[in-house]
C-alpha cells in the first residue's frame, strides 16, 4: 500500500530530512483537521522532530480530549519566531491561504518549504509541494499514508487522532468516499491503540443539554415542501436566546432535515447578526450546490453553503422554495 501513493512517499521523505516542523490547519478546526494535525504531530514527535501544532482559531471544546490538543497553540505575533525558524510548514486538511488566517501573512516571507495535503478541490497555489487527493475520505487518511512511508510506529495519541479525524468526515462511516481503505486503515489503528466507543463517546455522545433543547424548538418549526422532497429547518436568534445556545450548537442539525423517509434535499437556516446562512444537503445526483450558488454560495453536488443579507428568515425559505425543481 505504501508504495500506491508515489506523494505520500516524496512528502514522507521530504520530512524525514527536517527538524522543527510547524503543522496548521483550517480556521474554525473540525475533527479531522485536528486529528490529521495530532496524528502527524505524534508520529513526528515519535522520531525525534521538533513539531508544532499552530491553528487560526481555539481547538473547539469537543475535540479537547484528543491527546495533545492541550499543546496545540492558536496564531499569534509571537509565533513569528516558531514560523520561521521552521525547517516546513505543514498545512492539512485545506488549500486556501484565506482559510488559514494568522499563518498566511507569515507564507511569503517563509524560506522554509510549504506542504499542502488536503483532500478539497481546486486548490490555491502557493505550496512548494501540493497533494491533493479528492477521493480520500478525510486528510487523516492521507496523514496516514505518509506515516506508512516513514515507517514510524504509529502509537495510541497518533491513533486516536487519525481515528478521530476517519471517522468525522466520513459522518461514522457512511459517507460516500468510505471505502475498504479508510476501513483498512481504521482496522490498522485500532490494533495501534484507538478506542472507537471512547471516541465515539468523546464525540457524539457529550451534547449539552441547552443544544438538544435548541433542537427540540427547531424540529418543532421543520417544514417540507414540494410533496416531502424539501425539508427545512429554521434556527432564529430569538430560538438561540431562549435555550441560551450559540450558533455552534447548530453543527450537525441539518443531518436531520435529510434523515426523513422521502426527502432529496435538506436546508438548515441560521439567523446571523447580518441575515441568514444556509446549510444544504442532498442525496444522489440532486444538486445541493447548484441552490447554493444562486444565494453566491457553493459547494459539492451534497453539501453545499450560502449566506444572504435578507433579514426574513421566512423570505429567505420562500426562495428556496421557489428554487427547488422537484
Ligand atoms: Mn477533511
Amino acid at each position: 500500500m505504501a508504495h500506491a501513493h508515489p506523494q505520500a512517499e516524496s512528502i514522507a521523505e521530504q520530512l524525514s530530512t527536517y527538524t522543527n516542523i510547524v503543522i496548521t490547519t483550517h480556521m474554525n478546526s473540525d475533527g479531522d483537521a485536528i486529528g490529521s494535525s495530532l496524528g502527524l504531530y505524534h508520529a513526528l514527535r515519535k522520531m525525534k522532530k521538533k513539531p508544532t501544532v499552530l491553528v487560526p482559531t481555539p481547538v473547539p471544546d469537543n475535540l479537547m480530549f484528543l491527546p495533545g490538543a492541550d499543546r496545540i497553540e492558536t496564531v499569534s505575533a509571537d509565533h513569528a519566531e516558531t514560523i520561521f525558524d521552521a525547517d516546513a510548514i505543514v498545512v492539512v486538511d485545506v488549500n486556501h491561504k484565506a482559510r488559514i488566517p494568522g499563518i498566511s501573512e507569515f507564507l511569503d516571507d517563509f524560506h522554509g518549504d510549504v506542504i499542502v495535503v488536503d483532500h478539497h478541490p481546486n486548490p490555491e497555489d502557493f505550496a512548494h509541494t501540493c497533494w491533493i487527493d479528492t477521493d480520500a475520505a478525510a486528510a487523516a487518511l492521507m496523514v496516514y499514508r505518509i506515516l506508512l512511508c516513514l515507517d514510524v510506529q504509529i502509537d495510541k495519541k497518533c491513533a486516536t487522532a487519525l481515528y478521530t479525524g476517519l471517522m468525522t468526515d466520513t459522518g461514522a462511516f457512511r459517507f460516500p468516499k468510505t471505502n475498504s481503505e479508510v476501513h483498512t486503515a481504521v482496522a490498522h489503528l485500532l490494533d495501534c491503540g484507538a478506542v472507537p466507543h471512547e471516541i465515539h463517546e468523546a464525540l457524539y455522545d457529550r451534547n449539552p443539554i441547552e443544544r438538544v433543547y435548541l433542537l427540540a424548538l427547531a424540529l418543532q418549526g421543520m417544514e417540507v415542501y414540494h410533496n416531502g422532497e424539501l425539508c427545512i429547518m429554521v434556527v432564529s436568534q430569538d430560538m438561540m436566546n431562549k435555550t441560551e445556545t450559540l450558533r455552534d450548537h447548530t453543527e450537525g442539525f441539518v443531518q436531520y432535515t435529510l434523515g426523513i423517509d422521502g426527502v432529496k434535499m435538506g436546508v438548515l437556516i441560521v439567523e446571523t447578526p447580518d441575515g441568514h446562512k444556509a446549510s444544504f444537503r442532498s442525496k444522489g445526483d440532486v444538486a445541493a450546490n447548484a441552490i447554493a450558488a444562486e444565494f453566491g454560495g457553493g459547494g459539492h453536488l451534497n453539501a453545499a453553503g450560502a449566506r444572504t443579507t435578507l433579514t426574513s428568515a421566512a423570505e429567505f425559505v420562500q426562495k428556496i422554495v421557489e428554487l427547488y425543481t422537484p
